[in-house]
């Protein structure tokens, strides 16, 4: 359903991140914005300035000291044409912590509320100028860790998810309209056998595309949060080094005592574009220290979760047994194995390595080489085997969308099953109803409010 603009309360907050900066933004949105602001504005007369003009003056404390608070500069946008798509008041004021919690305050004092996380973004929504998925677009670009992840957010923001999903919502209307023609004409001469294959054709349609968006899902997570990869191997084989070479800073503990590393540290990383989550793990053995024990727990969870496996070998020592473990472990997982420490003599039977060759790299963390080859394996495993910057126009980037597009899937599969053991139409019309309500969620076409609060509390406050 698509809301009118509604008289909401007037909402304020800090729109910038918390902290010192040159200027601080302290938004305020609502029918009574201006005039709110105004009270407390020392310069031109805000309530009658043109929209989207930014005014310079002062904020004063009409208290008993009419106490000047800050210098700043208001821009005032008038409805409809904002974010919120209601007036919206935003001051710049000098971006000390003490400075922005005063204006903030005064603004609260004149009758606004403390906005909720997301509530700004939440009238954007509820006024009808963004649906759920933009929504979700603009927490996903302010999330963005790299520039393939703010291009899908930025193009799903623009709409191109929600406008895939209206079509094939429409797709669904047109075909249950046809069911009920054939409902209320049952005279028309085998209407009955049309309809059948029409929705049998049709269904199988938008299941495929709902196939095909559903495949993009991964590739969004990966964006979103990274590839999730683990360093794995015995202990002192030279993980931490790694991660540090990787992260081109030292970051992890890096000492030549095995077992160093106990708990499980990660960063996020740009590498040639690609996001990794980075985990650098405790070395794999069986050990009777407890907190050791533990970390090697970690490890083996790490591994468990990982999308990628760096799997770390001491080159300059023949492979042992637990190397050999976590070869066996590995296998199935999609791994690059790091020779490490090639500075030192060669020892490792690299003929005993029964592993493509190309998952095979020579590095040495101390020499720091070798990480151009890690580098380069990594952008070629993710932009040739995996994510391609083509695919990025549609892209599900989100969990909640991905379980409806499932969900909306699972209906439709109800319907050609049912078509299948020749139920009338007007019986499996219902799960096509279903998938077309499940579809509407996405958009936020369908929606309830608790899954809307869920939602929007993601949000930081101000957004
Ligand atoms: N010669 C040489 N020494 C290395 C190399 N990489 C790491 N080392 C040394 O090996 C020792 C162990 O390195 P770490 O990075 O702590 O090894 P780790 O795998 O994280 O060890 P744990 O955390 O104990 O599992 C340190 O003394 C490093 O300086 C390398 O490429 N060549
Ligand atoms: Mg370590």
């Amino acid at each position: 359903m698509s809301l009118m603009t509604t008289d909401y309360d007037t909402i304020a907050a800090i729109s910038t991140p918390p902290g010192v900066g040159g200027i601080a933004i302290v938004r305020v949105s609502g029918s009574t914005a201006i005039a709110l602001v105004e009270k407390v504005f020392s310069g031109p007369d805000l309530t009658k300035v043109a929209t989207h003009t930014i005014n310079y003056g002062h904020l004063i404390d009409a208290g008993a000291h009419r106490e000047t608070v800050d210098e700043v500069m208001v821009t005032v946008m008038r409805a409809p044409q904002t974010y919120t798509k209601e007036d919206i008041v935003e001051i710049n004021c000098h971006g000390g912590i003490e400075v922005t919690n005063q204006v903030l305050q005064l603004v609260l004092r004149q009758g606004a509320r403390l906005a909720e996380p997301g509530e700004f973004t939440k009238r954007a929504f509820l006024n009808g100028r963004i649906d759920l998925s933009q929504s979700e677009a603009v927490m996903d670009l302010i999330d963005a860790k790299t520039a393939t992840a703010q291009k899908a957010a930025l193009n799903q923001l623009d709409g191109s998810l929600s406008r895939v999903v209206k079509r094939l919502r429409q797709e669904l209307v047109d075909l249950l309209a046809n069911v009920e023609v054939n409902i209320d004409y049952p005279e028309y001469d085998g209407a009955e056998t049309v309809t059948t294959k029409l929705m049998q054709t049709k269904t199988n349609k938008i299941m495929q595309e709902l196939d095909e968006l559903l495949q993009t899902e991964q590739q969004g997570k990966i964006l979103r949060d990274g590839l999730e990869t683990a360093i794995v191997g015995r202990p002192n084989v030279g993980k931490s080094s790694l991660l540090n070479c990787l992260l081109h800073e030292n970051k992890a503990i890096v000492t030549d005592v095995p077992g160093t590393t106990r708990d499980v540290l990660d960063e996020y990383v740009n590498v040639r574009g690609v996001p990794l989550h980075l985990i650098d793990t405790a070395g794999i053995r069986k050990t009777d220290n407890q907190v050791e024990k533990i970390g090697v727990d970690r490890s083996k969870a790490a591994l468990k979760k990982a999308d990628l496996v760096l799997l770390v070998l001491n080159a300059s020592e023949k492979l042992t047994a637990g190397d050999r473990e976590l070869l066996a472990a590995t296998q199935d997982s999609k791994r690059i194995i790091l020779l490490n420490k090639t500075d030192l003599p060669e020892l490792i039977e690299l003929d005993q390595l029964d592993v493509p060759k190309a998952t095979l790299i020579k590095t040495s963390a101390v020499a720091e080489n070798g990480t151009r080859a890690l580098e380069a394996a990594l952008a070629k495993l993710f932009f040739e085997e995996g994510v391609t910057s083509t695919q990025l126009d549609v892209m599900v980037t989100n969990a909640r969308q991905a379980s409806l597009l499932e969900q909306a899937r699972s209906a439709l599969q109800t319907v050609l099953e049912g078509l299948k053991q020749g139920l009338p139409v007007d019986i499996v019309q219902i799960d096509l109803q279903r998938a077309w309500e499940f579809l509407g969620e996405i958009t936020g076409d369908n929606y309830d409010d608790e899954l809307m609060d869920q939602l929007f509390k993601k949000f930081c406050i101000g957004k």
